[in-house]
């Protein structure tokens, strides 16, 4: 009575087919994070506002390159900031990964005059630090 064409025959081999490849995948290892895999060659800083003032929020708009100026995105970023014309400790913070190599990192230097910013990106199984200099009013 069942009777089964050639038709359905083609139609199981299609669906063993799939079948197989849907099985390896399964068994594919779970993809890494989006990085690009390469290591951070340049780092630049935007401030935003370009003239911070004391005791005001900064945004720090961080953009990670690697060797070949594409962006690298999945690292992990950290600013210290500190005051050149005293020692009185480093504000910390950690900046957001904004996706494309961009990265957002927030900052509320508390006095007027010179700061250093040091950015540290890990990526690509790479440490790269830069530093900057933030004046603040
Ligand atoms: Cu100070």
């Amino acid at each position: 009575m069942t009777r089964v064409s050639s038709t359905d025959w083609r139609l199981l081999a299609l669906a063993r087919a799939l079948l197989a490849v849907a099985s390896l995948a399964a068994c594919a290892p779970a993809p890494a994070a989006p990085a690009s895999g390469k290591p951070p060659a340049a780092v630049t800083l935007t401030p935003e506002p370009t003239a911070p003032v004391a005791d005001q929020d900064v945004t720090l708009k961080i953009r990670l390159a690697d060797a070949d100026a594409k962006g690298v995105p999945g690292a992990k970023v950290k600013v210290s900031a500190t005051h050149t014309e005293m020692a009185h400790g480093s504000l910390e913070a950690d900046a957001s990964d904004a996706g494309s190599g961009d990265y957002v990192a927030k900052l509320k230097p508390n006095m007027a005059g010179t700061w250093k910013l040091t950015v540290t990106a890990q990526g690509g199984g790479a440490t790269k630090r830069a530093d900057f200099e933030l004046q603040v009013r």
